[in-house]
């Protein structure tokens, strides 16, 4: 290459980079990054299957492998049409060239941002940078007379590009990080505001009756239930959720990547399926996650179920279309899941038994039939709905009066209706029922007054029972939970004095 040449695409490099640099400096990540810009119009123009290519090859990398070359290109077309402006421009013969050399290129730089990017604004510091080193390495540099005071000029003015692209680039990376900073914190702030506005929501919904279960129940007070005496310890850093068997594309995704998908947040109640008509085995709370279908979209499953697995080796297979509605939880009542409940993820099967709500969530495996779980070897049933349950949580007595208060569940049927029998399940009255939430698979209290002066007996056979959703009223026959789940109407003979 002849040193005419060389200098040539010195010059054109020099340029090229440092205004892609400014740029950079300014605008790091938005979509006036001229990078950016140019990136978006090449994915849009290479067809399908290349980028589909690039992506399996090269997996998260591909997108800065991509931003790289388009930052390379672009580099080398800038300084091209910079120094072909330039050359075009200070042809003129005018003791003025240079200045029209410095315009012509400048406008050249100027016009291909402005196109690439939609918006003028943003080409114009980079087309004055380049201008102006397009013009610098045109004219200032080149002294042919004496070689040597040439070379020192160069290697003089290449060093200070070299300043000014490392200054651009900081500059540039220091903006990302706030922007990714500022994106991430503004989506936690909202995301907070949401739960809180739902625990505000169900507070406000809350029954007056005293010794009533709340609608949304403390961390600490959800019972729970594991199959070992302890939680097994996750450590998020190491953890990671994989989407195997047969499926078109594996998935692995650490817990950063399951929080990308997006956010939702419900009321949903646990019921055990060894909770009895009398017992405390069912708790509600506010949970955050995402739709765990978001995920298996992008694995592209072809059987019929999934065989679930946490991290103790607890396992359900669950039937594919239940488990794209349920969600991937990682938060619970506004904080990260709690350890005694699956931290880092565990899963949220709508309408379906405490059992199927894998805890510590590591591996979903899409098989072709139903394989049962960890509990069905141990001879219990239900996989199907959970059954209706009314309970009763407290007898008060405020000042002569009886007063009984409880929740009720029926899983994402809702409850409609809770009915309280005083006479032995004859007759029935409707029980006052806490406002409904915009979820229906969770509790609804209930509070139910009687008058002793309205009835003759000394003692009353009460039932409680409820009506779901659908307009089914809870079942009268009276079952143990194992194996198949409790049922019947919870029932107390209450002394009138
Ligand atoms: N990994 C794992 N998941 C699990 C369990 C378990 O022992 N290990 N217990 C199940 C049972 S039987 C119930 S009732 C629910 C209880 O959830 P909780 O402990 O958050 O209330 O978790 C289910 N998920
Ligand atoms: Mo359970």
């Amino acid at each position: 290459m002849t040193d005419r040449r060389l200098m040539a695409a010195v010059t054109i490099l020099a340029t090229g980079i440092s205004a892609v640099a400014t740029s950079f400096a300014i605008y790091a990540t938005s979509a006036r990054f001229v990078v950016s810009s140019f990136n978006h119009l090449l994915l849009e123009y290479l067809p399908g299957w290349f980028i589909s290519a690039i992506i399996q090859r090269f997996g998260d990398v591909a997108l800065e492998l991509s931003l790289l070359f388009s930052g390379v290109v672009l580099s080398v077309v800038v300084g091209t049409i910079a120094f072909g402006g330039y050359r075009v421009g200070s042809r003129v013969e005018t003791p003025a060239a240079p200045l029209v050399g410095f315009l012509v290129s400048s406008g050249s730089i100027a016009v291909a941002t402005a196109v690439i990017v939609g918006e003028l604004v943003p080409a114009v510091l980079p087309a004055l940078v380049g201008g102006v080193i397009v013009t610098w390495f045109s004219d200032a540099v080149p002294a042919p007379s004496d070689v040597d005071a040439e070379r020192r000029a160069v290697v003089t003015s290449l060093s200070a590009v070299a300043a000014f692209n490392i200054v651009a680039h900081a500059l540039g990376l220091v903006r990302r990080d706030q922007t990714r900073r500022s994106e991430q914190e503004l989506q936690e702030q909202a995301s907070r505001a949401e739960v809180d506005h739902l625990l505000s929501t169900s507070e406000d919904a809350e029954l007056d009756a005293d010794g009533v279960q709340p609608l949304v129940s403390e961390v600490g007070d959800f019972f729970t239930v594991d199959i070992n005496p302890s939680p097994p310890t996750v450590d998020t850093a190491s953890w990671s959720l994989s989407i195997t068997g047969d499926v078109e594309d594996e998935l692995e995704l650490g817990y950063d990547d399951v929080q990308t998908y997006t956010t939702r947040h419900e009321y949903k109640a646990i019921r055990c399926l060894s909770d009895g008509i009398e017992s405390d085995q069912l708790d509600a709370a506010v949970w955050t996650g995402c739709r765990l279908g978001d995920l298996l979209a992008e694995a592209e499953p072809n059987g019929e179920y999934a065989m679930v697995t946490g991290a103790d080796d607890y396992y359900y297979s669950i039937p594919l279309e239940q488990l794209e509605e349920s969600m991937l939880a990682y938060g619970m009542n506004g904080l990260e899941l709690p350890e005694a409940h699956g931290y880092p993820v565990r899963i949220l099967v709508p309408d379906r038994w405490g059992k199927l709500q894998v805890k510590w969530l590591t591996e979903i495996e899409i098989i072709d039939d139903e394989a049962g779980g960890y509990w069905e070897e141990r001879g219990w049933h239900g996989m199907g709905p959970v059954n209706a349950v009314t309970k009763i949580d407290r007898i008060n007595r405020p000042d002569g009066r009886i007063q009984l208060v409880g929740h009720a569940y029926a899983g994402d049927r809702g409850i409609e209706t809770v009915e309280l029998s005083i006479d032995g399940g004859e007759t029935w009255s409707d029980a006052t029922l806490s406002d409904p939430l915009p979820d229906a698979d969770t509790i609804r209290q209930w509070r139910f007054e009687i008058d002793p002066a309205d009835t003759a007996q000394d003692q009353l056979e009460v039932y409680a029972r409820n009506i779901d959703g659908d307009g089914t009223t809870q079942p009268e026959e009276r079952t143990d939970p194992f194996p198949d789940g409790a049922t019947g109407w919870v029932h107390r003979s209450i002394d009138i004095s």
